[in-house]
Formats: C-alpha cells, structure tokens, sequence
C-alpha cells in the first residue's frame, strides 16, 4: 500500500502513530519547545533511555536520529533527532542538516518495523530556521524518501502546532 502523506495542527504528543519525533537538542537531555512538552507528555522513562544513550555515545549529533521508548505517550517510540541552529550565512549547510533530520528519523522508524511517524516542525522555533525553507526541505526529503520507499510505511504525518506552518504545508502537500 502506497504511504499517505497528511497535514494536521495540533499537539505531536496528542497524536496516534507509532513514532513521534522529538526535535531535541545534541545533549538529548530535554529542554523547551516540543522537546518539553515530549518528556512532561512521556515521563521519566524517555529521559532514561535518552541518559543511556547519552552515556554510550555522548548525545546526538545535527542532523542525526536516536530512538527511546515513548513512555506514556500513545505512540511505541520516540525518534530523537537535531535541527540545525539557523545561521543565514550556510543556508545550502543548513537544508541538507535538516534534510538529514527527515531522513535519519524515517530510516530508524523503519528499521524499527514502525508503519507510521508523525513530525513537528523541526528547527522551526527555538532554533529559528524560516518557515517557509523549512516546510520546502521536510516535504522534499520526505518525497525523496518515499521515492525509494513508496511502501514501507502507511503513514507519515506532518503534526503543525501553529497555524502558519499548517498554511504552508497544506499549500506544499497534496493529500490523496
Ligand atoms: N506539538 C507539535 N509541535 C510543537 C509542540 C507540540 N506540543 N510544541 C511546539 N511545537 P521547537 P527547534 C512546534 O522550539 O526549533 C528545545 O529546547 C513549534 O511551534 O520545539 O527544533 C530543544 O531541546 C515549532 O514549530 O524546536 C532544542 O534545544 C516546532 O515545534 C531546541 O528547542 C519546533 O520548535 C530545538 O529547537
């Protein structure tokens, strides 16, 4: 079955999927935005798996993904990867970090025998990368993924918190 491809607004940690991704920060140790509302959602038993990995391999690097179990949260898994901090001076730097983030995060999700994912958009607050650039980057790494993969998950979902990301995802999605 070909993989859907949807646009909500809401709370990532509301959402149904097998894996919700968290855009966490290198340390993996929690912080504000999503990442927040993820570990208050989950509880102790994310930041646990994530101080595992902590202390096996030092945290995440940008653009790289890791994965812990979702604790309370309706979802198996959380996905854990890094956004790049924007800085305007390496834009072509910062589109392939956050490419890589989409990427990393589907490859692990399958690896993982998940059939659907739900993302928030990655970089786009604390981290400030436009909007609009980032919208662009999600939708076309998901496609480029999906291209090599047009079946191996049921569901991808694009989870906006605020109303001018779900303006411009739905203006860059066509839903079937
Ligand atoms: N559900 C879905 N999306 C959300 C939620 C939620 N509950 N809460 C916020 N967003 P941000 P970043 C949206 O700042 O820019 C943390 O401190 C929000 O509107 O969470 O990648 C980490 O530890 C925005 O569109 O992540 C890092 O230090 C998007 O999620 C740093 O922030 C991402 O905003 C990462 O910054």
């Amino acid at each position: 079955m070909k993989t859907k491809l949807k646009t909500i607004q809401g709370d990532i940690t509301k959402v149904n999927v097998d894996v919700i991704v968290n855009a966490a920060n290198s340390s993996l140790l929690g912080g504000g935005g999503v990442d927040g509302a993820i570990h208050r959602a989950g509880g102790k038993a994310i930041l646990d798996d994530c101080m595992k990995i902590w202390a096996r391999q030092g945290g995440c690097k940008t653009g790289e993904a890791v994965i812990t179990t979702a604790g309370k949260l309706p979802a198996k898994y959380v996905v854990h990867t890094v956004g790049p901090v924007w800085n305007s001076a390496k834009k072509d730097e910062m589109d392939q970090l956050l490419s890589n983030c989409y990427l990393n995060s589907l490859n692990l999700a399958v690896e993982n025998q998940a059939i659907s994912i739900a993302f928030p958009n990655i970089s786009t607050g604390i981290y400030r990368f436009p909007k609009t650039r980032a919208a662009e980057v999600a939708v076309s790494a998901v496609n480029s993924f999906l291209e090599t993969n047009p079946e191996s998950l049921n569901e991808i979902l694009f989870v906006c918190y605020d109303m001018e990301n779900f303006q411009l995802y739905r203006q860059l999605i066509v839903e079937d």
